[in-house]
């Protein structure tokens, strides 16, 4: 019997399997291509991308201006390390600071470096500013979070999973319940060394929990009163994903198309990333004002890429992006439409529990225990309609397409979305 050839995507997933460490377990599709709001599998199925690379592509998949961004400064100076200056990094930092409204950002590659990067800044304020005694400072984080697989990001996190055999771990955390200001209150009354909190104005893997709307007004407003440092992770949140620029944009009903994208929840240190970038390079960034970063002194902390003159190009390239292409309106029309065709759909569905989310960042909570694989298998089955979508925890679906769609688009992906589910009907 003729030995059937191993498909592209086979060989391609046989590669991974033998030669590189197995930390995931992805969706069996193999990309090969992206535009936009789709990409191809090696086979040359087009689909629609409704993950994002995690937020990371809110421009959509290969955006030109963010490509010929990269390109451009690619063939002119890609990387001088902050031995010496280039022509790029101050026109970057200041672009970003007037950008989101902070005095001064210190950039960053990854989202998890500039979470590292922004305890290091809040441990520092508080010994130096605040006047706690050294070594003594604790900052105060949610149950569920996530901010990254760093060893000490771990060290506060509580999925068994990312902490196993991975101690001994750093200390100075202090876990409370999400969206509970009594219990925030109760822990900056009662712990004098508290240097700040730090928390997702919606916590994305842990199943896209939008906490109620006067949280994190209230929640700052009490960091305020406790003099701590209220520390916004934006990298997944923020750039347009939840119908404003940032999530800690406050609650209007709709956004202003003259926002300044100044937040009106300001956080006294801010954390970006992703599609900071839109999803081109490494890209992430801390923000603060001067009394918060000006602890930072030479030597204190850096890396070899950060600000980097083809993360500037690219970052500003992909910010323009956001601005031009009304993202952040988009995502919020887009999600409301998104929300409200799915709810209708729940009313009668035996498969569908609940949709949640803000802007283009949703879930739709399964019927199902979160053992199964039922989630799991309904991404199978999205995929085979030509909709890539992946579970966040058991039996949640994170759904986050690209900001770029359009409102066509997005209900022809509603019409797949439901038409799988319809199948799992029971
Ligand atoms: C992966 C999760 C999402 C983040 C927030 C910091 C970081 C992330 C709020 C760290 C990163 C990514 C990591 C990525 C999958 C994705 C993710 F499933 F891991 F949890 F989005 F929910 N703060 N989130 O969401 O940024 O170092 O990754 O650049 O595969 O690990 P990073």
């Amino acid at each position: 019997m003729a030995v059937l050839e191993q498909s592209t995507s086979q060989k391609a997933i046989d590669l991974e399997n033998k030669y590189g460490a197995h930390n995931y377990h992805p969706l069996p599709v193999v990309l090969g291509r992206g535009e936009g709001v789709h990409v191809w599998d090696v086979e040359g199925k087009k689909y629609y991308d409704f993950l994002s690379a995690y937020s990371a592509v809110n421009q959509g998949h290969c955006h030109p201006k963010i490509v010929n961004a990269l390109i451009e400064q690619s063939k002119t100076l890609a990387l001088t390390s902050r031995a010496f200056h280039n022509d790029m990094l101050g026109k970057y930092e200041k672009y970003v600071c007037e950008y989101f409204g902070f005095e001064k950002m210190l950039p960053m590659n990854t989202g998890a470096e500039a979470v590292e990067t922004a305890l290091k800044i809040c441990r520092k304020w508080a010994y130096e500013v605040k006047g706690i005694e050294n070594k003594q400072a604790q900052i105060i984080v949610c149950e569920n979070n996530f901010h990254g697989r760093t060893t000490t990001i771990i060290s506060f996190s509580n999925d068994p999973v990312a902490r196993k055999h991975f101690g001994p771990f750093t200390d100075g955390f202090i876990k409370i319940e999400y969206n509970n200001l009594d219990a925030l209150e109760a822990t900056l009354k009662n712990n004098l060394n508290v240097a700040g909190f730090l928390v997702e104005p919606i916590q994305g893997e842990a199943g896209v929990y939008v906490p109620s709307d006067d949280y994190l007004i209230k929640a700052k407003a009490l960091c305020e009163k406790y003099n701590v440092l209220f520390i916004a992770d934006e990298v997944q949140t923020g750039i347009a994903r939840t119908g404003r620029l940032l999530a800690t944009c406050g609650n209007c009903s709709c956004p202003d198309k003259n926002c300044s994208g100044i937040p009106d929840v300001k956080p006294d240190i801010l954390i970006l990333g992703k599609a900071l970038s839109g999803g081109a390079y490494p890209v992430s960034a801390v923000l603060a004002n001067d009394s918060v970063m000006n602890v930072i002194k030479p030597g204190n902390h850096g890396s070899t890429f950060g600000g980097n003159p083809v993360a500037a190009a690219v970052a500003m390239a992909a910010l323009e992006v956001v601005r031009e292409e009304n993202l952040a309106e988009n995502a919020e029309e887009l999600g409301q439409l998104f929300r409200s065709e799915l709810n209708n759909y729940i009313e009668t569905s035996s498969i569908a529990k609940l949709v949640r989310g803000k802007g283009l960042l949703n879930a739709v909570v399964i019927n199902d225990d979160e053992e199964s694989d039922t989630a799991w298998n309904i991404c199978l089955a999205l995929r085979d309609n030509g909709l890539l979508a992946k579970p966040t925890h058991g039996n949640i679906i994170r759904f986050a397409p690209p900001l770029v769609m359009t409102k066509e688009q997005l209900m022809e992906c509603v019409d797949i979305i439901i038409k799988t589910l319809k199948t799992f009907e029971k």
